[in-house]
Order: C-alpha cells, then sequence, then structure tokens
C-alpha cells in the first residue's frame, strides 16, 4: 500500500487518471503554448533574406549554440557563412506557424535553411533542425571546428551528443521545476539538483585534463556545451549559481571564463535575444553591422 497522503511540501495530492486525457493548463511559464500534438496552428510563410543561411531562432542556450558558431565561422573568413537570423517568439507560439513547422516538424528553435545547399535541387533549400544536428552540418560543410585526428574528432563527437542528451535535465528538470513551475516543489527541484551536480563534476573533472572536451582545438563540443553549462557556472542560468555551489568546479570556471572572452562567443550570445541589457540584444541580425549598429540600446535611442 502507498501512502497517499500527500508531503508537507506539495499543495495538492495528485492521483493520476486511468488515461491522461488534455483538460486543463498545466500552469507555470510555457502552459499556454504547450500541447500534446504537433504541427501547425496558423499558416504563415517565413521571412528569407539576403544571405545564403537563414536562421529561425531566439537566443535561448540552443538559439546560442548556432549564432556562436555562425559568428566563429565567420571570424575565420567563412563569407558563405553570412546568416540572416529571424526571431521566432516561442512565448506566442510562432514556432507553430505553417512556415516554421516545414522547416522543423518538431516545432522548436533553432531551424536552419540553407539555400546554397549544393546537393539540393535547385531553388529547394536544404532544412536542418536540432541544434547539434546544425552545429554539425555547419562543421561539415565549412569543414572548421571539428578535428580531423580521428582520436579527437570522436571525443567531439562524444561530447556534444553528450551535451544534446544531458541538457535536458538542466532546462525541462532544474530550470523547470527551479525556476518556471507554478510551485516549488521538493522531489523534482532534488532530483535534477542532484544530477547536474553530478553533470557539473563529469565536466569538470574531465576539463581538469583538458583545455578544451575535445582536447586541445576548440571545437563545436565547447560550443553546445558553453551556453547551458559555462553560462550556467558564469551565474547566467536560472538565478541558480549559488543554490547549486557553481564556484566548487573550478576547471568549468576556467573553461567558461576562457570561452566567453571570444570575440564571437559574444557576438552570438545576443542574437535574437530579447532578455538582458538592451545592449546585449540583438532581436534580428541581417548584417555583420547590426552588432554596432542595431542592438535594442541604439535602436531605442538609449545608448
Ligand atoms: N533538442 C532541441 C531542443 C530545442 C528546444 O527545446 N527549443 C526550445 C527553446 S530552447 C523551444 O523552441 N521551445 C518551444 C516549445 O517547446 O514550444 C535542440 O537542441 O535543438
Amino acid at each position: 500500500m502507498t501512502d497517499k497522503t500527500p508531503p508537507p511540501n506539495q499543495p495538492e495530492g495528485y492521483e493520476p487518471p486511468k488515461v491522461w486525457t488534455w483538460d486543463k493548463e498545466s500552469g507555470g511559464r510555457f502552459a499556454n503554448i504547450n500541447r500534446p500534438i504537433s504541427g501547425s496552428t496558423h499558416d504563415k510563410e517565413l521571412s528569407v533574406g539576403k544571405h545564403p543561411l537563414q536562421l529561425y531562432s531566439l537566443g535561448t542556450p540552443n538559439g546560442q549554440k548556432v549564432t556562436i558558431m555562425l559568428e566563429e565561422l565567420l571570424a575565420l573568413g567563412h563569407k558563405g557563412a553570412e546568416y540572416d537570423a529571424w526571431l521566432i517568439n516561442i512565448g506566442t507560439g510562432a514556432q507553430f506557424s505553417s512556415g516554421f513547422v516545414s522547416v522543423n516538424p518538431n516545432s522548436k528553435i533553432p531551424a536552419l535553411m540553407d539555400h546554397s545547399a549544393p546537393h539540393r535541387a535547385q531553388g529547394d533549400p536544404q532544412p536542418v533542425f536540432e541544434s547539434g544536428a546544425i552545429l554539425l552540418y555547419l562543421a561539415e560543410k565549412f569543414d572548421a571546428f571539428l578535428p580531423k585526428e580521428p582520436a579527437e574528432r570522436t571525443a567531439c563527437m562524444s561530447w556534444l551528443f553528450w551535451q544534446m542528451g544531458s541538457a535536458p535535465y538542466l532546462g525541462g528538470g532544474v530550470g523547470h521545476f527551479y525556476a518556471y513551475a507554478p510551485f516549488k516543489m521538493e522531489y523534482p527541484i532534488n532530483r535534477f539538483a542532484m544530477e547536474v551536480k553530478r553533470q557539473l563534476d563529469v565536466l569538470d573533472k574531465h576539463l581538469a585534463q583538458n583545455e578544451y572536451f575535445a582536447g586541445d582545438e576548440y571545437s563545436i563540443a565547447d560550443m553546445a556545451i558553453w551556453p547551458w553549462y559555462g553560462v550556467l557556472v558564469l551565474g547566467g542560468l536560472y538565478d541558480a549559481g549559488e543554490f547549486l555551489s557553481v564556484h566548487e568546479y573550478k576547471n568549468m570556471l576556467r573553461w567558461s571564463k576562457q570561452i566567453e572572452a571570444r570575440q564571437a562567443v559574444k557576438r552570438g550570445r545576443i542574437v535574437n535575444r530579447p532578455r538582458g541589457p538592451l545592449s546585449e540584444q540583438l532581436l534580428e541580425r541581417h548584417d555583420a553591422s547590426d552588432f554596432e549598429l542595431r542592438t535594442q540600446d541604439k535602436l531605442l535611442g538609449k545608448s
């Protein structure tokens, strides 16, 4: 027999019904946009700019991975990496437009359309979704930030896929229950805090022996991990730095600051970002000069 009495920290007891039905909002942030079915909710085409790469995104950690990569490629001199970054406001359901769903049937940012994909029929752009797949697609297309030596390349892939599998415990676990849920619940917060601290320890131990995740070379694995775990230890995610005692992870702190100092990271992290200081919000990016001319402080005349 299970004890049905709710623990004192849980406001009301809950017994799941035999069959789950979608009959009410669950509460919390995002409740009004989440649905148990996929597909578009409205007809709307996506805008297309002048560059070969069209990015439809938002400056969350998953979105930042891709804009950091694109800025890194441009910094290396790859002119073919010029891109238009369009803002997809997931709070108002823009990820459910017919245009967005045709790029990503999973309705999540980031999504990329490559209008210069040489293997596609003329005029038929290549859609790419899932941030890890986009990083790998760009790394292969431009032959950059993916180590050539088999051992380092394999390490790069391992850490890239580690990030894709692990970050939901941070975002959907700690982030959701510590920051976004309608009320605080000890059980999920404890469970996910424990897991994320274990993950931070994994990363910290690896960085005690290695400069970057793939070894000596900065790669797409670093670009995938930094916006989540790097920003977390720098105190910029969910206001959870003190709660998770991030100061304990000294090697992570060293690496996080090193990546943060890169010019391309400083640029990429502010693209499509509707939060933070106005000077660090570049809502749309269509030209390299936008970083100097079109951040929100400039557009609103606040600088
Ligand atoms: N595994 C996906 C996750 C993408 C994801 O969760 N995107 C969130 C923002 S960070 C989103 O678009 N959420 C909108 C929604 O859930 O409706 C990736 O890495 O690309």
